[in-house]
């Protein structure tokens, strides 16, 4: 675990100033941040109203420190080197609020050369937005090696102890750039490498497999999931019509769907999700020795989920919780982690494992016949700069490989390779999409390339080709010895056909389903049936219960008593056995780094204990935010506290955990009982301490409800309290019985 000294954030209480106890434990990062608000407040004091047409704001100016208050100044950043606004050109502007006119009220004059620039650069603005993973959210960090991969590739950056710089994007597939982060979807992983040896993208996904096995169905398939194409509805979900008209055609989905209906397409938090390479790739040794894999990104805080109704809730609270999940979590110095691991396999001729074919990305291949090996450990250590040129203009690709590491035959792989290089020459408007800082590999570049649109370089020489011998045969090939790429030689032929390999596609999502809980199961039943809802054509919802009547014939049951539709007989694979691997819910406990709790609180409530489990909340690693009814500070017995959220801003659904602070009276109405209920209707630990227990109780929150935690004073919360959040969510308190009919 990435701990570093004094994160998170103090709310110790102080009779002078709200603030004073969190400066005192403050990071170095989050003294500057202070430093910055305090600038500001003591401008919003000190300056006048803003005077149209005056020019500079020198007077906002930390003339200290050089930092501007209202806009930091980014000192020798290329295009924002000048202290006085200039245009593109460099020349400096006196006045950007009025345009050049005849007279005050008269029309714009064409030679206002500044106006024109100004609205020409805005009017181009916006790229197009990724055609899937549209919205997404991006962050640094590092990975290193444990060199336990050393035997089976050349791969430099996976030799022992190596760190290499990393950029990773995380996404949801169907929705558009401004769309909810708590959207039922598949999540992209897309991490980039910045080895020495050249930039290797491992471009994955939340889920192990995929919904179809050859990628000239990839646009059929987004555009049967994207918004309808007559009326462009529903944004960013599945929930509709040409979705399961499709889906419920293609005999390879039924895999993927088990997982997409399940909670993982609905995670907690991006820090607590897997990732997985799909494809099986190939890795070479020194020795030219070759073996198959799939990558796996194992997460050290747990792979956990959402409850549906806490997601939809969001989608319209906070449609921005995941990506404020990350960004807070980075800022207060707690890095999440993911240990990066390979499940090995033979290379043989067939590229099959136990009977499991490697070049069919709809099939998995269970931990348990093939464990992941640990190869090394990723750290998300720093929040983009600039959303635009990190995160949006960041080009994945599947083919950005390195030596040591090959693609396979899988055709859904394939029609990647070439996919992934031809996007961005819409997206980003030309070739020379590599030169974008965030693009550039961190290894030394030579590759003849010249010319096209934003050519940022300046080569020399009159030699961009090779053999040449005037340019003295520069730049020189590289063999292995020297680090080249070699494509290991392997036999490739067969007829030319259209055709596929066969395959059982029912047993993996029969595997799938029967390795949840009875609880997990439940929540695909209510996704399947939730989602087959909003189908308006019963071809497609009978082709589906067809489909899933060949999954499991409970799951089949269910939603069909769900629609009202008759459960059709299929004939499931009652021979497959379960991967534990597969399930989310498990009996153990996981570092709370970042989990948030709620205090809600008034005046007059029991400040020392607020400030004490603040404390220790904060030590455990996790964000403790005092919630009142207004916005300032609390008082009570001459102390005062700062108030994070207002019970009119704030929702238990941006918490893991919620707490009413003893002395809070006042907050005995049905707003704060509606909050609180809805925490505990999502799984999470609710409590009170001192007088405020008695609250509790009256509305039916007992100590003898798992998870309800009631103590005396606060200290005593802390621990229990702690310890259950690690477990994510009280699951006793579902009844998995009821299916379909609870959530
Ligand atoms: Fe992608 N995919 N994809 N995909 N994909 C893109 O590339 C494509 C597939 C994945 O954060 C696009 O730059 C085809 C599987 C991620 O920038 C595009 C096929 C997996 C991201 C594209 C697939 C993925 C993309 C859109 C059928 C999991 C976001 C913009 C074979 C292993 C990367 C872009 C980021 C993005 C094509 C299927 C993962 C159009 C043709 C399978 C994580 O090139």
């Amino acid at each position: 675990m990435a701990k570093s000294p004094g994160r998170g954030r103090s709310k110790v209480d102080a009779t002078a100033s709200p603030k004073a106890g969190a400066k005192a434990k403050a990071k170095p990062v989050k003294a500057v941040a202070a430093k910055v608000a305090t600038a500001k407040k003591s401008a919003q004091t000190t300056v006048p109203p803003p005077v149209f047409g005056a020019g500079g704001r020198a007077d906002l100016v930390d003339t200290a420190s050089g930092v501007g208050v209202l806009s930091p100044r980014t000192g020798d950043l290329p295009g924002q080197d000048s202290e006085f606004l200039t245009s593109a050109q460099g020349v400096r502007i006196p006045h950007t609020d009025d345009s050049l006119k005849a007279g005050r009220r008269g029309p714009v004059l064409m030679d206002d050369f500044h106006l024109r620039e100004k609205i020409m650069h805005f009017d181009h603005e916006r790229i197009p937005e990724r055609v899937v993973h549209a919205r997404g959210v991006g962050v640094h960090g590092e990975f290193t090696s444990y060199g336990t991969a050393g035997d089976l590739t050349s791969a430099g950056f996976l030799a022992s102890d190596v760190t290499t710089p990393v950029f990773v994007r995380f996404s949801t597939v169907v929705g558009s750039r401004g769309s909810a982060d708590t959207a039922r979807d598949v999540r992209g992983f897309a991490t980039k490498f910045y080895a020495a040896e050249g930039v290797f993208d491992l471009v994955g996904n939340n889920i192990p497999v995929f919904f179809i096995r050859d990628a000239i169905k990839f646009p059929d398939l987004i555009h049967a999931a994207k918004p309808e194409a007559d009326l462009d509805v529903p944004q960013a979900s599945t929930a509709h019509s040409t979705f399961w008209d499709f889906v419920s055609s293609i005999p390879e989905s039924p895999h993927m769907l088990m997982w997409v209906m399940s909670d993982r397409a609905i995670p907690r938090s991006l820090r607590m999700m897997e990732g997985f390479g799909v494809h099986t790739f190939r890795l070479i040794n020194d020795a030219r020795e070759t073996v198959l894999v799939k990558f796996h990104w194992k997460p050290t805080l747990g792979v956990h989920g959402l409850e549906w109704e806490e997601a939809q809730l969001l989608a319209g609270l906070n449609p921005d919780f995941h990506r404020r999940d990350l960004y807070q979590a980075i800022a207060a110095g707690i890095f999440p982690q993911w240990e990066l691991g390979v499940q090995v396999f033979p290379d043989t001729e067939d590229q099959t494992f136990e009977g499991i074919d490697l070049l069919d990305s709809t099939k998995l291949v269970p931990e348990e016949l093939a464990p992941v090996r640990p190869i090394g450990l990723m750290t998300l250590n720093r929040n983009p700069t600039n959303f635009f040129s990190e995160t949006e203009q960041v080009a994945f690709h599947v083919g950005h490989l390195v030596a040591g590491i090959e693609a396979t035959d899988d055709p859904l792989m394939h029609g990647r390779l070439f996919s992934y290089l031809d996007t961005q020459l819409t997206r980003l408007g030309g070739p020379n999409f590599d030169q974008i800082p965030i693009n550039r590999p961190q290894s030394p570049v030579n590759d003849n390339h010249r010319d096209g649109f934003m050519q940022m370089r300046v080569p020399h020489g009159r030699t961009p080709y090779l053999p040449n011998a005037l340019g003295g045969g520069c730049p020189f090939l590289a063999d292995a010895s020297s680090g080249g790429y070699e494509h290991i030689p392997r036999p490739v032929m067969g007829p030319k056909t259209r055709a596929r390999a066969e395959t059982d596609n029912f047993s993996q999502a029969t595997m799938f389903y029967r390795s949840l809980t009875a609880l997990e199961r439940q929540h695909v039943v209510n996704a399947f049936s939730f989602e087959l809802s909003h189908v308006d054509a019963p071809i497609v919802v009978q082709r589906m219960l067809a489909m899933l009547a060949n999954v499991d014939t409970e799951l089949c049951e269910l939603v069909a008593t769900a629609l009202g539709e008759q459960a059709p007989v299929g004939t499931p694979n009652d021979d497959v056995e379960p991967s534990a691997a597969l399930s989310m819910i498990r009996d153990e406990v996981y570092p709370v780094d970042g989990r948030v709790v709620q205090i809600l609180a008034t005046d007059g409530s029991d400040l020392d204990g607020i400030t004490a489990l603040c404390d220790a909340i904060t030590a455990a690693g996790g964000f403790a935010h005092v919630v009142a009814p207004r916005k300032g500070v609390l008082r009570s017995d001459g102390r005062v506290l700062a108030v994070d959220r207002t019970l009119m801003s704030a929702s238990s659904t941006d918490a893991d955990a919620v707490l009413l602070a003893s002395g809070s009276a006042a907050l005995a109405q049905p707003g704060v009982r509606t909050y609180i209920e809805i925490a505990f209707r999502h799984g999470k630990s609710v409590g009170a301490w001192g007088d405020s227990c008695e609250t509790l109780r009256e509305w039916n929150l007992g100590e003898d409800d798992p998870g309800v935690f009631l103590t005396d004073s606060a200290v005593d919360l802390a621990d229990p309290l702690i310890e259950a959040m690690g477990g994510h969510r009280h699951w006793s308190r579902f009844n998995a019985n009821l299916l379909v009919t609870q959530n």
